[in-house]
């Protein structure tokens, strides 16, 4: 089967900006949760941090050579809010402003659509001391941080997305403890939860005035929840896990309410919410972004499971039902924001051969391509990832990027999936 996309269908590659700049104290960047975090003995593989990653802040402009001779028209990146207030609030340190300016502009003199994500979970160090996302004053404080960045990067941005995966800020952070800052408490991570889509609120009609002609939204990570049989234990179990995981993030902004069977199961954990918060956090938005990796299901047998070295299963059909209920229940427009896989690369007479990477990928955007022929308004697509990078607690250990990174000597290699997806996004077509 050919699938043949729309001629205007964005197609992008996505990182973030811890796990590639490194340069950490480089002009004037302040500390973060995750220099903290990573820099803590027991939190990440092999002690790895983001000290170096992938060298970006150095060798950005390369970087968008190869996004170029790859025909890339989208690039889906984060600020990191430490280069921007090393304190987190008060003195504005322009060295940081400037950075993602010339970055911006390194895009646009090469036709590519800088899409910014403001807040990919590198928390300035001092706002942590003072209480994070645990403190409502937090999210005002974002406010002022979204108001520093886009004033200055203004229309040039055209995409600006509050918050990368609310679901990771809040419950793997907060209470599961496997991400920075390594906390186990569920109802602080529920209080966490509200605060950072409060933020997301409020921060909406500051950048929508300072960036008229972009698009505004937020980007939330969906692991969509499967009944494998028809047990009422099943059935019940994949609804309050698809409950915790996704509708209590995606309810408030669009609905503006916590969904009502999960406000039941927290009982007394529930967040504080003042009045007026819930109106905040549904401010419209333009676009949802999708972050879709794999799937849960509970009871029957989900039989000889393919994985990708993540332990994740593949189900690229859990892509397309995602990309329709959404469609369905919220009605908003929908990029795919991240989309990939996790496989160990090997780097073998000068070349990178990944064809499990390439049939994920193929599976999965045959699986787009039906969603979209089923009527959901999907407009865009990003890999994950332009670069190998640092995969938060598991280091260096697992690689996903459509280009390799040799870290010894900071090499670039196109893996085949890099040269796959440049035929793609030639062609619009893809081949399952
Ligand atoms: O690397 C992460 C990214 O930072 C957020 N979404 C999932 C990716 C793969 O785990």
């Amino acid at each position: 089967m050919n699938t043949l996309f729309p001629a205007d269908f964005r197609w992008g590659v996505a990182t973030a900006a811890y796990q590639i700049e490194g340069a950490v104290s480089k002009d004037g960047r302040g500390p973060s949760i995750w220099d903290t975090f990573s820099h803590t003995p027991g939190k990440t593989h092999n002690g790895d941090t983001g000290d170096v990653a992938c060298d970006h802040y150095h060798r950005w402009a390369d970087d968008l050579e190869l996004m170029s001779q790859l025909g890339i028209q989208s690039y889906r990146f984060s600020v990191a809010w430490p280069r921007i207030l090393p304190q987190g609030t008060g003195r504005v340190n322009a060295k940081g402003l400037d950075f993602y300016e010339r970055l911006v502009d390194g895009l646009l003199a090469r036709g590519i659509e800088p899409n910014a994500t403001l807040y990919h979970w590198d928390l300035p160090q001092p706002l942590q001391d003072k209480g994070g996302w645990a403190s409502r004053d937090t999210a005002q404080t974002f406010v002022a941080y979204a108001d520093a960045v886009s004033r200055r990067l203004g229309d040039r941005v055209k995409f600006y997305a509050t918050f990368n995966e609310p679901w990771c800020i809040a419950i793997l952070s907060h209470e599961i403890g496997e991400h920075a800052p390594g906390f186990n408490d569920r109802r602080l991570a529920l209080q966490v939860a509200h605060h950072v889509l409060l933020a997301h609120g409020l921060a909406m009609p500051v950048l929508r005035e300072n960036a008229p002609k972009a698009q505004h939204g937020i980007v939330l990570n969906f692991t969509p929840s499967y009944a494998l049989d028809d047990s009422i234990e099943a059935r019940q179990t994949a609804t309050l896990m698809d409950g915790t995981f996704n509708r209590w993030f995606a309810d408030p902004l669009f609905k503006g309410r916590y969904p009502e069977d999960i406000w039941e199961l927290y009982g007394e954990l529930v967040p504080k919410v003042d009045d007026g918060d819930m109106a905040q956090i549904a401010a419209p938005i333009d676009f949802l972004g999708v972050n879709y990796y794999t799937r849960v299901s509970f009871g029957g047998d989900p039989g000889n499971v393919e994985r990708t070295a993540m332990g994740w299963e593949v189900f690229p059909q859990g892509l397309r039902d995602l990309l329709l209920r959404l469609q369905r229940d919220y009605g908003v427009p929908m990029y795919v924001t991240e989309n990939g896989a996790a496989y160990a690369d090997n780097f073998v007479d000068g070349t990178v051969h990944d064809p499990e990477r390439v049939r994920y990928l193929e599976r999965h955007l045959a699986a787009v391509h039906e969603a979209l022929e089923a009527g959901a308004n999907v407009k865009g697509y990003y890999a994950w990832s332009l670069l190998d990078n640092f995969e938060w607690a598991k280091g260096y250990s697992k690689r996903f990027g459509l280009i390799y990174v040799d870290y010894p000597t900071q090499r670039r290699i196109l893996k085949s999936s890099a040269k796959w997806y440049a035929e793609l996004i030639a062609t619009h077509r893809v081949k399952s």
